[in-house]
């Protein structure tokens, strides 16, 4: 794999992923039968025949879908691309394609392209859009791949051509500069089979990114699984899809929300690990984005709002040798931002060997007193006082300043 050379998505941190389709309309239940599963996969989990599920189209109006209020939202909350998903397994276009009325204009009374809403209110608002495109599983084509059954029969390389293409050209082709498409689950997707949907992409736009899941290590950055953190900075370029709660489509009946804490803590520790967090959103079947994942997402981008310089533009951390419950470190040339997320009456950071020079307080400019110091036990270490107004805050930042370019840890010796 070589990473991408498009340094806005090394820059980038934050974005917003949005999954909706015709699942929102089930919203986890199908003829009194629940999902325990990721809503988006009902079809497959409760074997919705491909006739029955298509007739969920009919039913489709999100009459309170606004693209332009959920981007404006994104931007506020500091996100810098949204990735929305064209395609997923399910098979329908949620934008107007032309080759297949399977889609949201053709097939439903709402009859809006919500994709060149979405395309529109990404211009006005300065964002970058993705797409996600399901690649290799179509559970409505018959012969597009269905996870859990046998699919020795299906020939594969007749839906890449007769769905796939066409539709990826359409995507390329109609809706502006498309930052990245976000292919998913390769699963038996030979290395010619990826090679020619990376040469398509390239082909219509040799700027669109190509994500870590065409398979066979042809995408330009590595993709994590769903919800796992490297334990390690990685090298290359990576990003880490996530959920708010336990769902990508959404889910009448998941209401298990991390905290906005837990989720800022994420942020930082994909950033300082040097990834960009992907963080999700399910609109329901009106259009609605969830209160419970706008609340959080409201909380979170108060904190990079005032963050921000502790958070774009910062590079993948010098390796540090503890895990910290209270704090993530993220670091610039001659700044370490120390984000402090449980209270703190005075901090000590050991095994860091650097010249500080100044502490502050990031989002007030709030100088600190702090001392370069030698531990009992023979690490060097800093320590900073914290203000009085501050013992019982949590998601501050402090930023040290020091004379060398990159903080200096010390290894974990004797
Ligand atoms: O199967 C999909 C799932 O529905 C969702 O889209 C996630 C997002 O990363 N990707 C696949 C599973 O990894």
């Amino acid at each position: 794999m070589e990473d991408t050379k498009q340094q806005w998505f090394k820059d980038a941190k934050f974005g917003l992923f949005i999954h909706w389709g015709l699942y929102s309309i089930l919203a986890g239940e199908y003829k009194g039968k629940k999902t325990d599963h990721i809503a988006e996969w009902i079809m497959n989990h409760l074997n919705i025949p491909v006739e029955e599920y298509r007739e969920l189209a009919k039913q489709f109006n999100p009459v309170n879908f606004d693209a332009d209020s959920i981007v404006e939202k994104a931007k506020e909350w500091g996100m810098k691309y949204i990735v929305f998903t064209a395609k997923h397994h399910e098979g329908f276009a949620m934008y107007h394609s032309t080759s297949d009325p399977y889609n949201i204009v053709d097939a439903t009374p709402y009859r809006r392209d919500i994709l060149k809403e979405l395309q529109l209110a990404c211009e006005k608002y300065g964002l970058r859009l993705g797409l996600y495109y399901s690649q290799a599983q179509d559970w409505d084509d018959p012969n597009g791949f269905m996870q859990y059954r046998d699919n020795s029969s299906k020939d594969f390389q007749a839906y890449l051509d007769n769905k796939v293409k066409p539709q990826l050209t359409e995507l390329l082709t109609g809706y502006g500069k498309i930052a990245l498409i976000w292919f998913d689950t390769p699963m038996e997707t030979t290395v010619e089979q990826s090679q020619s949907l990376v040469d398509l992409v390239k082909s219509l736009q040799p700027n669109c990114i190509v994500s870590g899941r065409i398979g066979n290590n042809l995408g330009e950055y590595m993709t994590t699984g769903d919800n796992f953190v490297p334990r390690l900075p990685y090298e290359g370029d990576w990003e880490l899809p996530a959920t708010l709660n336990d769902t990508w489509g959404f889910n009448k009946d998941d209401h298990n929300w991390k905290s906005p804490d837990e989720v800022i803590k994420l942020l930082l520790k994909v950033n300082s690990r040097g990834g960009n967090y992907l963080l999700n959103i399910g609109p329901d079947s009106l259009g609605n984005v969830p209160g419970g994942s706008i609340d959080i997402l409201d909380a979170v981008g108060k904190y990079v709002q005032a963050n921000q310089d502790a958070i774009f533009g910062t590079k993948r951390m010098t390796y540090y040798p503890y895990e910290l419950d209270w704090a993530e470190f993220t670091q610039k040339p001659h700044k370490l931002f120390i984000h402090i997320l449980k209270p703190k009456k005075v901090i000590e950071v050991i095994n860091v060997n650097n010249q500080f020079t100044k502490a502050t307080i990031l989002s007030t400019n709030e100088e600190l007193t702090f001392q370069n110091l030698v531990t009992c036990e023979g690490s060097h270490m800093v320590e900073v006082r914290i203000p009085k107004s501050y013992h019982a805050k949590t998601n501050y930042c402090i930023c040290l300043e020091m004379k060398e370019e990159d903080p200096i840890f010390e290894p974990l010796e004797g």
